[in-house]
């Protein structure tokens, strides 16, 4: 009951292609070759990125965790009680920091569901659990989680909501998307705010090459499995037939774009099928698909392309090595 799957949206002709895999046929035709960053997070994808958040490496989830856990009661107190939206919840590991926060606030408020959290994710397996283990530990807390992709569920949503709401996006996913996606992104966020409501957005910084290359190409070989379970997952999906074993793991820090490069490598020339899509891809040796960006970013230029989309900074928290920020705007 407190789970949905949301893909009865309307949706327009874009996001008919996406949930055909028209856009998997878009990256794999496309030169460079490449592939949406979602389709990394089946159940083992998803998994696998609990274990990447924990590598010694990855100083991204324990910076942002540290902030959120120092400033959470800050952030409650500017907002005030709102019903709280998060996209890309997975775990919802970090969330635990402004759930309290928020139960503290809504303690003292005369609003029905005055506390109340929608996780969002694309992967159910992760979610149920997730959802579960959260009804169990806040028994006053109104929970719905909803399976679905950050479009769908911001179209779901909309902005009918009765109260104040803040949506939050948290582990710098924002980074995934190039400048003009991030742009078309915020439009989407700012359709399931109203006027005064938030949005919370956790950012990785822009910092040297060798902390960064390090991040993305742990010791233990997790994110090489992590970039590599994408093709099973399609393996899966579309009755695919990609060989894991022909491809390898590399990520480069671009520093002209301030990115992260994820990239599968083909080891040799050979040819891949996905049957549901109807599709053949030839592979040339070394050639390679681009699985994704990570994009690091300015605060200056960030608040700047933020406000460009309506949404005011109202404060940004970081950490004391400055490696990633929280920004809190307002619409
Ligand atoms: C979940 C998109 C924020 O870009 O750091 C981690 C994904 N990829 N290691 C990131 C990821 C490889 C992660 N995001």
């Amino acid at each position: 009951h407190s789970l949905s799957i949301v893909n009865d949206v309307d949706r327009d002709a874009n996001n008919r292609q996406s949930e055909d895999g028209g856009d998997v046929i878009k990256g794999l035709t496309g030169i460079p070759k490449n592939l949406p960053p979602k389709y990394f997070y089946d159940d083992r994808g998803s998994q696998l990125f609990e274990d990447i958040c924990g590598l010694p490496e990855y100083y991204p989830t324990r910076t942002e965790a540290a902030i959120l856990e120092q400033y959470a009661d800050e952030i409650a107190q500017l907002t005030g009680c709102c019903e709280l939206v998060e996209l890309g919840s997975g775990s919802s590991t970090k969330t635990h920091y402004l759930l309290s926060a928020y139960q503290k606030i809504a303690a003292h408020s005369d609003l029905a569901d005055a506390f109340s959290y929608i996780p969002i994710d694309v992967s159910g397996g992760i979610l149920k659990t997730t959802v579960l283990q959260l009804q169990q530990q806040y028994p006053d807390l109104t929970l719905e989680g909803l399976i679905a992709t950050y479009e769908e569920a911001l179209m779901y949503l909309g902005k009918n909501h009765g109260r104040s709401r803040m949506v939050f996006f948290l582990g710098s996913s924002i980074g995934n998307f190039t400048e003009s996606d991030a742009n078309t992104f915020f439009d989407q966020v700012a359709h399931a705010l109203k006027q005064g409501d938030y949005f919370l957005l956790g950012i990785d910084l822009q910092k040297p090459k060798h902390i960064l290359e390090a991040a993305y190409n742990d010791s233990q070989g997790v994110t090489a499995a992590f970039n590599l379970n994408i093709l099973a997952h399609l393996n899966w999906r579309f009755q695919g037939n990609f060989d894991l074993q022909l491809f390898r793991h590399q990520a480069v820090y671009n520093e002209s774009k301030h990115q992260i490069e994820m990239y599968l490598h083909s080891q040799a020339q050979h040819q891949v099928n996905l049957e549901i899509l109807d599709l053949q891809v030839s592979f040339q040796a070394g050639e390679s698909i681009l699985t994704e960006i990570s994009r690091k970013f300015d605060l200056e230029a960030l608040q700047q392309q933020l406000r460009s989309q309506g949404l005011q900074t109202l404060k940004i928290w970081t950490d004391p090595q400055q490696l990633f920020g929280l920004v809190l705007c307002q619409l």
